[in-house]
């Protein structure tokens, strides 16, 4: 008789909100660059967020969410001296700083993975799951994500006997969270090696993540012996500005573009130290391409384990019409490998701003006490899907340009949608 494993890993999505557009506020992602001055498709986009997570849903996996902030965030405009009421400061912001008023609006809380850093409970000191709000420092659009980030994973996360949730680190040293975190452990719920992943400025595109930052979170969450290791420059500048555009790790997996770290000769013998039986899935560059793999995010792919102990890749469908990583997929996933299958999910209006299958989520590890002690109406089962795609469908606006974001009708259906979903989270108590 097999007996259920005591703990499992919950991803908890963020809901793409009706603001979803391509203002092109992210310097160094090349996608966002890209697409920059497009049409979006906010319902669409949170359609496609929504499918994803009732894909990884019905693969039998955990799955819960985050809301969507309150956006435009006309509280951080007042901090520019804008005053009024909410549609006064965001009507002056428009008007006087188009600039500033995009950052407000922006709907990049989606990216969970940006959210926090998670040190699961087995690798903790005091044994709870500690998490640290990322504070985005670098970016403008994303520096005012933390206070509502950190107030929902207070509420969600908020029985201190499993849970600790640290304020972020000083701004002055950036922290991008869990998008530059990596955790190798087998099995799953034994204490796991620990890395963070940062950049050194000095390259064409900003290093969001700190090294100071990173030891930092090792710090508060009491992490022993964490490592820290150096993004290659490379990766860096071929537009990979967060880890997660170039590296995975799962279990005993490290799933990885042979440029993703400056030292990986170092950085692979301190883990193979660390982790007896790991895996190095390294994918050459002469196969794949830095570029090829930034382009189609191979590794912004989410690495799971099935109920039936299979592993699966749960990837970008853009990874298929890439051809030099379908071919690599066609003969390295599958029955022989250490990753028996590739699931592919259409989350192309996310992705066309820089954000794959493994930005849109924030990955906890739960024990099933711990679990338990989650808020409730933040994990999803069916009818929880369910009501999440009524919502969109009813709320969220079909297209957007940037330039409607100055539309006070659109701030008016955000407010709309907002109150939809604090309904919807009522009804979802048991
Ligand atoms: O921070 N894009 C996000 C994408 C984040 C992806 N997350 C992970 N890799 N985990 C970013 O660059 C674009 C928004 C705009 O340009 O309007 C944006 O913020």
């Amino acid at each position: 008789m097999s007996t259920a494993p005591a703990f499992r890993e919950v991803n908890f999505d963020g809901l793409i909100g009706p603001t979803h557009n391509y203002a092109g506020l992210s310097l160094g992602n090349l996608a966002a660059a890209l697409h920059a001055g497009e049409l979006s498709q906010p319902r669409k986009a949170a359609l496609q967020g929504i499918a994803k997570m009732r894909t990884l849903h019905g693969l039998g996996l955990g799955q819960g969410f985050f809301l969507p902030h309150d956006r435009p965030n006309a509280g951080w405009l007042r901090q520019f001296g804008f005053d009024g009421s909410d549609a006064q400061v965001c009507a002056r912001a428009w008007t006087e700083e188009p600039l500033l008023f995009a950052q407000a609006a922006s709907a990049s809380a989606m990216w969970a993975a940006n959210a926090a850093t998670v040190s699961p409970a087995p690798d903790t000191a005091d044994g709870r799951t500690h998490f640290t709000v990322a504070n985005l420092a670098t970016m403008a659009h994303r520096s005012h994500e933390w206070p509502e980030t950190l107030r929902q994973l207070r509420h969600i996360f908020a029985d201190e006997r499993y849970f600790a949730v640290h304020d972020p680190v000083p701004a002055r040293f950036g922290d991008e969270g869990a998008a530059n975190f990596m955790r190798l452990a087998s099995p799953v719920n034994g204490p796991g090696v620990e890395v963070m992943v940062y950049g050194e400025p000095g390259g064409r595109f900003p290093a969001r993540q700190s090294a100071e930052a990173c030891r930092a979170i090792f710090r508060r969450h009491g992490i022993e012996d964490g490592l820290t290791v150096q993004q290659s420059a490379e990766a860096l500048a071929a537009g990979a500005f967060h880890n997660d555009v170039v590296a995975v790790a799962h279990e005993n997996i490290l799933f990885a573009h042979e440029q993703a770290f400056a030292d990986k000769a170092a950085f692979y013998a301190a883990l193979a130290q660390r982790c007896p039986d790991l895996i190095i899935l390294e994918v050459p560059a002469s196969e794949v391409s830095l570029e090829a793999a930034i382009a189609s995010y191979l590794f912004n792919s989410q690495l799971v384990t099935l109920p039936d102990r299979q592993r699966a890749l749960i990837l970008p469908m853009e990874c298929r019409e890439t051809p030099a990583v379908k071919v690599w997929l066609d003969s390295n996933v599958g029955a022989n490998g250490p990753i028996h299958a590739a699931h592919f999910v259409d989350v192309r209006e996310s992705m066309h701003n820089g954000g794959g299958p493994a930005c849109l989520r924030l990955r906890v590890l739960l024990s099933r006490e711990a679990e338990q002690a989650v808020h409730p109406a933040h994990l999803l089962d069916e009818r929880g899907l369910d009501r999440l795609e009524t919502i969109v469908g009813n709320h969220w606006p079909e297209r957007l340009a940037p330039s409607d974001l100055g539309l006070p009708d659109l701030w008016a259906q955000g407010q709309a949608a907002r109150t939809a979903l604090r309904h919807a989270l009522e009804q979802a108590l048991p």
